[in-house]
């Protein structure tokens, strides 16, 4: 079960963040409804948020997941992998050790972003993408070896629409996973029931267990109806104007 979850709030400088999404640019009032409502399902989920300042030099701070890998065992910082993002990682230590007093660090030339591993239980699934390189996904295997657990690589360099692994990725529990039909057939998944978003809904792969709810965007009915019919306890979130800059749920926050 999750207890809390680390939050950063988008600032005003939200819109400049990066993105290759290409439909448009973010709305800030709606960013901040939908921003709000997350928060709202969060609590509803049982957790205790533990709320940051916006940050006014980064961006992309508001996307907290990708500074960390936050285990019951272990917690690792990251080390984003593009030039704009590094710094978050550094201001998100003293926030991290407040918990996770050993909290250990992906050290250069290692680069790794918080999107790119997905826990499903015991074992982690790590992306090694156009942020997360293989120096970085070493060590993260390697730490999280240390505290017990097992991971595979999964690579998606030069895959279209998937800038972390969790964009088409998620762990939906007892041995099951929403996964994007561009990778379903990834040997690391065999041993996993499968759910695949239908064409034109990949973007709702990126779903979000937190204890006794699944969270997923709005707007992928098919999905959604999937979800349902399998007994998930739903809460619906409109997301549009953070799918612009490339996030979605997860990326939204730092559970633990
Ligand atoms: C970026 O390009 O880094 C941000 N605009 C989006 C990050 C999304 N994070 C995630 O999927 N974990």
């Amino acid at each position: 079960m999750f207890q809390r979850a680390i939050i950063r709030p988008p600032g005003s400088n939200f819109v400049g963040g990066l993105t290759t999404a290409g439909i448009g640019l973010p709305i800030y009032t709606t960013v901040l409804q939908q921003y709000e409502r997350y928060c709202v399902a969060l609590k509803q989920c049982g957790l205790a948020l533990t709320r940051l300042e916006p940050d006014p030099d980064y961006p992309d701070s508001t996307f907290v997941e990708d500074t960390a890998v936050l285990t019951a065992r272990a917690a690792v910082l990251a080390r984003p992998g593009v030039p704009s993002r590094m710094g978050e990682a550094a201001r998100m230590r003293d926030v991290l050790t407040r918990f996770y007093p050993e909290l250990q660090s992906i050290h250069p030339p290692g680069t790794l972003d918080g999107g790119d591993i997905c826990e499903a239980g015991d074992h982690f699934f790590i992306g090694i993408s156009e942020r997360t390189n293989e120096t970085g996904a070493e060590q993260l295997a390697a730490l999280l070896a240390g505290a017990g657990y097992t991971s595979n690589y999964i690579d998606i360099r030069g895959m279209p629409g998937l800038l972390h692994l969790k964009s088409g990725l998620a762990y939906l529990g007892d041995r099951r996973l929403a996964v994007v039909a561009a990778l379903a057939n990834r040997q690391a998944f065999r041993d996993y029931d499968l759910v695949c978003p239908q064409a034109g809904e990949e973007y709702a792969a990126n779903c979000l267990l937190v204890n006794d709810h699944l969270l997923v965007a709005a707007g992928y009915p098919a999905f959604e109806s999937l979800m349902r019919d399998l007994g998930y306890n739903l809460i619906v979130l409109e997301m549009s104007e953070f799918r612009k800059m490339d996030g979605g749920l997860s990326c939204l926050s730092l559970r633990f």
